[in-house]
């Protein structure tokens, strides 16, 4: 009998320790935690979204989740990345997919130059494409978001006025972007974004081709004199999350990270366009920077001068077994219709 009641009473203790929730057991320990790695400094967009959405996990969740960001690639950089969510080095970090264009093909395919107008409707639609590809360079992480930057334009020490001014010039720019810059004529010189003050200050470069908000961001005016406006493709970028991280968290909180997806996406869109805006108002009033047009003229022959890269890129990606004309052809149309067309 008193063995029985020993027994009854162990099953009764182990299904509490079991089956109570948040309150009692190992959860009661405090907030769940969540590491964020971001690899610009903190004044940059994307470590400015990092902020916003750790705001809103942490306001949504009560307070039951906690997120500390790292930015500045103190906690990763930014080609390791990927590799360090997976290995789980930081539970959640901030990628440019550019920079590593062979692993990221089918979401990198929207840095090809198809003329996607802004931030805003590059970031939805990239996270469109994402989710009907979903492709296999993501599978062993969680995608919590995706965006893109404005459109790129060059940034320059020297005046670029045509397409004889750019002939031979040294640039920065990486990824896709890299081959935009050789079909226009310059030369390409590749290196993530956080390397690049450096190598304009020392000269390494002449300027860079990136989205204008990095002219007050990274201080670029303050060399950059000149901007030739070509309003050429966009960046992307994704947040991803350590898979074991995920699978660990409760159903409440991953549904308040679902629900962030498009919305995060949405939001950092209309800051970016919002904040190149600004950036280009400054460098203009503070820091004396001119900003070249080029006459429709000359942009046609600009962008003519692209058409063989995208032709290209669908003929090799289609070789390796990709759907790339169908990919190019969602890209179009999921940018047409965020903008309304
Ligand atoms: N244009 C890409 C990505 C990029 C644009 N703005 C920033 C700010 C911080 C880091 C990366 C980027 C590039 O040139 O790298």
């Amino acid at each position: 009998m008193r063995q029985k009641l020993v027994v009854i009473f162990g099953a009764f203790f182990l299904a509490a320790l079991l089956f109570t929730g948040p309150g009692l057991g190992p959860a009661a320990a405090g907030p769940i935690k969540l590491s964020y790695a971001n690899f610009p400094p903190a004044p940059t967009f994307p470590c400015i979204q990092m902020e916003r959405w750790k705001r809103e996990v942490e306001r949504r969740t009560g307070g039951k989740v906690v997120v500390d960001t790292y930015p500045g690639g103190t906690l990763l950089g930014a080609k390791n990345m990927m590799d360090g969510v997976i290995a789980g080095q930081a539970d959640i970090g901030c990628l440019c997919m550019a920079y590593q264009p062979g692993r990221f093909v089918i979401t990198n395919a929207t840095s090809l130059p198809l003329g996607i107008p802004n931030s805003r409707v590059g970031s939805l639609m990239l996270w469109d494409l994402y989710k009907k590809y979903r492709p296999k360079a993501f599978s062993k992480v969680k995608v919590l978001t995706m965006f893109t930057t404005a459109p790129s334009n060059i940034m320059s020490r020297i005046p670029i006025r045509s397409l004889g001014d750019i002939r031979g010039v040294d640039l920065r720019a990486s990824g896709g972007a890299a081959q935009i810059l050789k079909f226009w004529g310059a030369n390409p010189v590749g290196m993530p974004m956080p390397a690049t003050p450096e190598a304009l200050q020392k000269g390494v470069v002449k300027g860079l081709f990136s989205s204008l908000e990095v002219m007050k961001d990274f201080k670029f005016a303050e060399l950059c004199k000149y901007a030739t406006l070509t309003n050429t493709a966009v960046y992307p970028f994704a947040v991803v999350m350590n898979m074991e991280k995920w699978n660990s968290l409760p159903p409440d909180v991953q549904k308040v990270l679902e629900m962030l997806g498009t919305q995060q996406s949405a939001w950092t869109g209309t800051y970016m366009d919002n904040h190149a805006a600004e950036s280009v108002a400054w460098s203009k009033k503070v820091q004396g920077v001119e900003f070249i047009e080029l006459s429709a003229a000359q942009k046609a022959e600009w962008d003519a001068r692209l058409k063989p890269i995208t032709e290209k890129w669908v003929k090799e990606t289609g070789a390796k077994g990709y759907p790339s004309k169908a990919i190019v052809e969602d890209i179009l149309a999921f940018g047409k219709m965020y903008s309304g067309l």
